[in-house]
């Protein structure tokens, strides 16, 4: 089997993207992991979160420093009952790929996709690149351009 973060480049390629993937052999399977590795703001960590409503899975790309409000992402979908977190399995018949490496783009079929308004307020976000140990650095821009997203309000406040 490839290794993940070669499926994930060349996904990415298939999107018209080079990224940059960087490896830490110390992890960077949650989004205080990547920060510490990489050496940035836990706010710049986009964490790939796998949620499931009422017309199945979709992504919400939520900042590393935030959480994503289930109450808020329903309303978004125009749910009526409230959506759930995937479960391991789910996320990864819905994304190609293992909870934390999931990809914000480059999976095998089309997911809707939520994009954290606050990812857009930095300059560069760093995203997982397939396996629990790569991140590769985007812009926002490039991030919801590449991921088909749209930008809401969708963190749990206070
Ligand atoms: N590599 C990092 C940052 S780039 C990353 O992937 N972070 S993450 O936040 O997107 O992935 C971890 C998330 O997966 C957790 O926040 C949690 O929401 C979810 N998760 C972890 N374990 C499980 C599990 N067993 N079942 C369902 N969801 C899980």
């Amino acid at each position: 089997m490839a290794d993940a973060v070669e499926r994930f480049e060349e996904a990415a390629r298939a999107l018209g993207s080079a990224v940059a993937v960087r490896r830490f052999p110390e992890g960077t399977r949650t989004a205080a992991d990547a920060a510490a590795a990489i050496g940035c703001g836990v706010g710049q960590i986009v964490k790939s979160l796998v949620f499931v409503g009422d017309g199945g899975a979709f992504l919400a790309l939520t900042s590393g420093s935030n959480r994503a409000d289930p109450a808020r992402l329903a309303l978004l979908l125009g749910d009526t009952s409230p959506v759930r977190k995937a479960t391991a399995e789910e996320a990864r018949e819905a994304t190609g790929f293992a909870i934390g490496g999931t990809p914000p783009f480059g999976h095998p079929r089309h997911l809707r996709v939520f994009v954290d308004r606050d990812l857009m307020a930095h300059p560069g976000v760093w995203a997982a690149a397939g396996t629990p140990d790569s991140v590769f650095p985007i812009s926002p821009q490039d991030l919801l351009r590449l991921s088909g997203g749209h930008v809401v309000d969708l963190k749990v406040e206070g």
